[in-house]
């Protein structure tokens, strides 16, 4: 079920990377280099097939950009948040 945005909003308060706008979240992560980057992605594929959830996502050199949407739904759900969380247990190190 697609979220309203105050609820949106109020979910992102735990995820600061990331913003809201156009009916999906979305976040850019810089890496040291390419394979820093490239290693990353990977395993959020994993992750996605897990969830069975996708990302709308590029990559240029040691950048991430991505973008969470439920198709389906046409907007953001549970679902993003699951996965943007996933992302973040992978991306931003625990010592950080
Ligand atoms: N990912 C995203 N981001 N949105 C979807 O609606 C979606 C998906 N649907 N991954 C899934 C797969 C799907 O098509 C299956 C059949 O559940």
């Amino acid at each position: 079920m697609k979220l309203d945005e105050s609820t949106i909003e109020k979910r992102l308060l735990h995820l600061p990377e990331w913003d809201y706008y156009d009916d999906a979240i979305h976040a850019e992560f810089e890496f040291e280099n390419f394979k820093d980057c490239f290693s990353a992605m990977s395993r959020i594929a994993f992750e996605c097939e897990a969830l069975n959830h996708h990302p709308d996502w590029s990559n240029v050199y040691n950048v991430l950009k991505i973008s969470l949407s439920t198709h389906d739904a046409g907007g953001v759900t549970d679902k993003d948040f699951k996965l943007a969380q996933a992302i973040e247990n992978i991306v931003v190190p625990e010592d950080e």
